[in-house]
């Protein structure tokens, strides 16, 4: 493979829904430019890009692919995305290195629910998009359906460069309006016949061609003279006028293919390589703090590590993205977010599973590197000396939560080292090693993307894992004050324990009563690291216990928030004074005065009406207007409360708070009760009381948790 130059190098990225075709159209493309001998197949598993055993058997996208390819001197560096929006993960990392995105439309369906949430994304990172439609040879295809549907969610930027002769079986050749041609394909596909336009198609396709220059026009003034004075644009002013307005996201040109026939591929990379951006002339990057960062082929060499994707043999491999100078094995570049020196070592392209060595990766280029010592997704390396930090890519918050539990005993170091690992591969997952619950929670973005994580613990980890229900962190608190006291006691044999702590326990509250008849001496405000206060006040007089046993009061009264007295959950939100007590000046020590601590605070706060409190969280729900009833009342169903709606043309937006436990399955209901076009995202919100009938069955139901480990 030579090494390209930046001008040479068009970054793309295939998005859409599942099942539009992206995987199929990048293997034609593939097999077109003579990467591959054989053209493989989703159905048949043996596509160069869906090569992980759990994509051949899910028969889809799964992981981000990575594929390069030569067309005519043009280096297409193609990814292809999964298009199932619980592996969204895998998308914003490919959208953050892409210049151009291809959006592969189903001619059967046309614009679907994951296409227009993607479409949003290319919107949020400005890249200049182009849409196919594919499966024109399918009985149910309906090219104009999906040029409406576009034009109605994309906006009148969406112009038509091709549109198939005809749809169906019969479907064998593609008018373009760019190029005023009828390409006609072999039955095998390939290399087409550049046939005139037939007459039937004249009228249709003159009109498609004035629209088309039309736009091109409109979006230049320069060319809209030249157009109004000549009423047609050469080929060279079209070209200019497209990349002008491709790269402004003015215009969204359509073309047409069939991928599983291996028909118009050809078109697509020929008007890559002539209109698409390259590298230089994309967008630039920012960095850190939002200014924009000019590529510099000269310059000093600058990487982003964008996605992690461990391969068997080879541990992480990292795939990055020049945006300066050049990067060659043996370099030391500066990692950013560490601070350290990293030596690089070999570099590649890869194909897929496909692995080629290579010497030099030159700016706008994507490459992939291993054993780059403490590097990670989101790190710039740069020349020593540079202090440049590019913008992070921010992954989506997960949605749907886990817990997972090992069938074996012994296991828990393995499965830590485990979910580390996928950890750095996959920063769309989130693992919480909860003490509080005493069990490790797998954070994600859906039910399918939990199930992915579970095969790669049983299946690349070899772990027997099954995934149960996560607990809710509760809290615990008190509604009333109490005075409470307990005297510690205890004589064994020679020395004797005595200590003995009188407590006033309250609800902290904003404005707090003050009490006559106690003297603050000293006030520790503490933040709980679970989330809330404590408020410490020692109001001891006349030094009826020593100072220093007071760490001791207080530790014991914190070990017991720690395993609340009602249900063992942590409690929060209390003002405790130590006012009064005992001691004894040989037997009274740190133990004696922690044990009668923590006896004084468990009794007290018994007998202080104590409550539960759960967790809520703000949910933000997308959702087409006509779904919008059925997930209103679905939220009031959950003891949800609608804190607001906005729309967003025929999108609604609603914004409620929800308690966690209600959220369990969220995720997944939501997609069924609106056919999969809704979404949503959420946030912790505060604490709330738990329902007066609810709360004994939740302590009934964490005691027996606790009998049981
Ligand atoms: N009739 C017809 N079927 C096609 C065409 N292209 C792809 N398919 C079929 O559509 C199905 C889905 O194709 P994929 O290439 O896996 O789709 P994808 O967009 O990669 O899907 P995800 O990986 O889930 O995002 C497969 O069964 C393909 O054989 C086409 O041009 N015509
Ligand atoms: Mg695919």
């Amino acid at each position: 493979m030579n090494v390209y130059q930046p001008e040479r190098i068009r970054n793309v990225v295939l998005l859409g829904h599942s099942g539009s075709g992206k995987t199929t159209l990048a293997e034609t493309m593939l097999f077109e430019t003579g990467t591959i001998r054989r053209r493989g197949s989703v159905l048949k598993k043996t596509t160069t890009s869906d090569y992980h055993e759990i994509e051949k058997e899910k028969q889809k996208s799964v992981f981000s692919t990575f594929l390069n390819l030569d067309w005519r001197g043009d280096k297409i560096n193609l990814i292809d995305t999964p298009g199932t929006s619980d592996y969204i993960g895998e998308v914003v990392g490919a959208l953050r290195v892409a210049d151009t995105a291809l959006f592969i439309i189903n001619a059967e369906n046309g614009i679907e629910v994951q296409t227009e949430a993607l479409w949003k994304y290319t919107e949020e990172y400005r890249i200049p998009s182009l849409l196919i439609v594919n499966k024109p040879d399918s009985n149910h295809s309906n090219f104009q359906k999906a040029v409406d549907m576009a034009k109605e969610r994309f906006g009148r930027g969406v112009v038509v460069v091709q549109y198939p002769y005809s749809e169906g079986e019969d479907f064998h050749a593609i008018i373009d309006v760019l190029k005023m041609t009828m390409y006609e394909f072999p039955e095998e596909g390939g290399k087409p016949d550049k046939l005139p336009i037939p007459d039937s198609h004249k009228a249709q396709a003159e009109l498609l061609h004035n629209e088309l220059v039309e736009s091109v026009a409109e979006n230049d003034e320069t060319l809209l003279d030249v157009y109004l004075e000549q009423g047609e644009l050469t080929e060279s002013q079209m070209r200019e006028g497209l990349q002008l307005s491709l790269l402004k996201r003015e215009l969204f040109p359509i073309f047409c293919n069939c991928a599983a026939r291996n028909m118009g591929t050809g078109r697509v990379m020929g008007f890559i390589g002539n209109v698409a951006p390259n590298p230089l002339e994309a967008n630039p990057p920012k960095d850190v703090n939002s200014e924009e960062k000019s590529l510099n082929e000269d310059g000093d060499p600058m990487m982003f590590m964008f996605k992690n994707s461990a391969e068997s043999h080879v541990g992480d491999l990292l795939y990055f993205k020049v945006y300066g100078g050049s990067v060659q094995p043996g370099m030391d570049l500066q990692n950013n977010s560490t601070g350290n020196l990293v030596r690089l070592s070999s570099l590649y392209l890869t194909n897929g599973e496909k692995r080629e060595e290579i010497n030099q990766v030159k700016t706008g280029d994507i490459g992939a590197a291993v054993k780059l010592k403490d590097t990670g997704v989101n790190d710039t390396l740069t020349a020593k000396g540079t202090q440049v930090k590019l913008e992070p890519i921010h992954f989506p918050t997960p949605v749907i939560r886990t817990a997972v539990r090992l069938k074996k005993e012994g296991d828990e170091d393995r499965l830590g080292n485990a979910l580390h690992q996928l950890q750095r591969e996959d920063l769309s997952m989130q693992v919480e090693h909860s003490q509080e619950l005493r069990q490790v929670i797998i954070h994600g973005q859906g039910k399918e993307h939990l199930a992915v994580i579970k095969y790669e613990l049983q299946n690349r980890f070899d772990l027997d894992v099954e995934f149960v229900t996560p607990r809710i962190p509760y809290r615990e608190t008190i509604t009333k004050a109490v005075r409470t006291h307990y005297k510690h006691k205890k004589q064994s044999g020679g020395a004797g324990q005595f200590a003995e702590v009188n407590l006033l326990i309250e609800p902290l509250r904003d404005s707090m009563p003050e009490h006559s008849d106690l003297k603050v001496r000293d006030v520790q405000e503490i933040d709980l690291d679970w989330g809330g206060k404590l408020v410490f006040r020692n109001c001891i007089v006349g030094g009826v216990i020593d100072n220093r046993f007071i760490p001791a009061i207080l530790k014991g009264i914190m070990e017991k928030m720690e395993n609340g007295p009602m249900s063992s959950c942590r409690v929060r939100d209390l003002r405790i004074s130590v006012f009064d007590g005992a001691m004894h000046s040989v037997d009274s020590n740190d133990a004696a005065f922690k044990s009668a601590a923590l006896m004084a605070f468990k009794k007290g706060f018994m007998d202080a009406a104590p409550k539960l409190m759960e967790p809520v969280y703000e949910i933000l729900v997308t959702v087409p207007a006509q779904y919008m009833g059925d997930v209103m009342s679905d939220i009031s169903t959950r003891r949800g409360q609608i804190q607001g709606m906005d729309a967003e043309g025929s999108i609604q937006k609603i914004k409620a708070q929800v308690p966690l436990e209600e959220l369990d399955h969220y995720a997944t209901h939501l997609k069924s009760i609106t056919k999969g076009s809704a979404s949503y995202s959420r946030e912790f919100s505060h604490y709330a009381a738990v329902p007066r009938d609810r709360q004994q069955q939740i302590i009934n139901e964490t005691m027996a948790l606790d009998e049981t480990g």
